[in-house]
């Protein structure tokens, strides 16, 4: 079982420690079987795998702590869900933060309307969301996309291309960013509600990578949305994608805590169970080394992610540098974690289908989407120099 202590910190309320019981009760019964046997290699078992984990997300509850259908998101209780069920399946941690990112700009920014007619289908596990920002020529530099949004009468016509679109394919929900051009660059975007079966929206190819996760590219050609399809203001799209972003960055780090808490449980029970030179690992002091290493930067990345969740529960206005900071520093650490848990297992840890294997695939995305750790470094030291300029 994993260390559960870091629950007696200030940042949680009883309410936190007393959901976290539950889930992870739900998750230990749940996933393992759930998950066992599932076929993750063709596009159809992983999408069938997803709808199944989707179904048992919606029917206990827990999608509505993504997707709020009464009340504000709680960042806290989104990061210690990610972080459990990342512990327990990179899958099921991928449906639930799906649902949440794929809402986000219509849970922060939306209307009562487009909350009403979107949110509560999203929460049940009915619809899977899907967030499409980024584009073959505009991943990093998001507001360098092309895809193009026109007023046509009453109704946007969205022509263009998405890659990378995680979800793509099988959601019924997308909230895509487009250039409708008030001005020029990131104040020149807006975000759109379009329903997966819009006339028009097609998949054009599904991308293979190395963790399974069904990711899509998406062709627009005159896709028409109703006028009230728009998100927030016209020409305030890059604030809603980033706001957005602000809110699930620190989540990708939770995850990524997630899989590190793994990593280092598996090697604490293989340094005292595997024998070497007559006596377990764990009495040898360059594993104790890489142990201590190991539990040192768990518990730093769950102090910096528990840190801007509870920023942000707490009313802060903007948490772009506490966000950046845990994203980067959670991501890049956990892969660090369980690649010295890799070397501990020795050969038992490049074995296809063993849990450090699978750990070592699931880690290494996180450090790219939902913007790169490099762009977190540009946020990161853009927020020091501005904070700086201002003192
Ligand atoms: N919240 C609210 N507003 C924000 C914001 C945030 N977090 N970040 C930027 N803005 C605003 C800025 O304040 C600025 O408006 P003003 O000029 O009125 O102040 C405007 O948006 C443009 O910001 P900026 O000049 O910083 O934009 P850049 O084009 O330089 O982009 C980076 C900055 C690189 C940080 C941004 O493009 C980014 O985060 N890229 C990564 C995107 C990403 O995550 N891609 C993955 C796809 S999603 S899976």
């Amino acid at each position: 079982m994993a260390d559960r202590s870091f629950l007696d910190w200030p940042f949680f309320r009883d309410g936190h420690r007393a959901f976290a019981d539950d889930l992870e009760g739900w998750a230990a019964k749940t996933l393992p079987t759930l998950v066992a046997g599932q076929d993750h290699h063709s596009d159809a078992g992983l999408d069938a795998s997803c709808r199944s984990i989707l179904v048992a997300l919606g029917d206990a509850g827990f999608l509505r702590n993504a997707v709020p259908v009464d009340g504000p998101l709680d960042v806290r209780t989104l990061c210690l869900t990610r972080e459990t069920l990342a512990r327990w399946s990179g899958l099921a941690d991928f449906v639930f933060a799906m649902q949440g990112l794929g809402t986000g700009p219509i849970s922060l920014f939306g209307t009562d309307a487009q909350k009403a007619a979107w949110l509560p289908r999203v929460a049940s596990g009915e619809v899977a969301a899907a967030f499409a920002l980024s584009e073959p020529e505009a991943g990093s530099d998001a507001a360098a996309l092309r895809t193009t949004a026109r007023q046509d009468g009453d109704v946007w016509v969205i022509d263009g291309t998405k890659t990378w679109i995680s979800n793509g394919g099988i959601a019924g929900l997308y909230v895509v960013f487009a250039r409708t051009g008030e001005a020029p660059g990131a104040k020149g975007l807006s975000a759109f509600i379009v329903p997966g079966d819009a006339p028009g929206l097609s998949v054009v190819e599904r991308i293979p990578v190395i963790a399974p996760h069904p990711l899509a590219t998406l062709r627009f050609q005159s896709v028409r949305v109703p006028r009230d399809a728009l998100i927030g203001e016209a020409g305030g799209g890059f604030r809603v994608a980033m706001g957005t972003l602000d809110v699930f960055r620190s989540t990708v780090g939770a995850a990524a805590l997630g899989f590190a808490r793994r990593a280092f449980d598996e090697s604490l029970k293989r340094a005292a169970e595997r024998e070497l030179f007559g006596a377990p690992l764990s009495e040898l002091q360059m594993v104790q080394g890489h142990l201590a290493d190991m539990a040192v930067k768990v518990d730093a990345a769950a102090l910096l992610v528990y840190r801007a969740a509870w920023a942000k529960d707490s009313g802060a206005p903007r948490v772009t540098r506490e966000a950046a900071m845990a994203k980067l520093f959670a991501t890049d650490e956990a892969q660090s974690v369980i690649d010295a848990a890799v070397q501990l297992h020795g050969g038992e840890g490049v074995r296809s289908g063993s849990v450090v294997e699978g750990l070592y695939r699931e880690i290494r995305a996180l450090r790219i989407y939902e913007g790169a750790s490099d762009v977190q470094k540009v946020v990161i030291a853009r927020q020091a120099l501005a904070g700086a300029a201002s003192r």
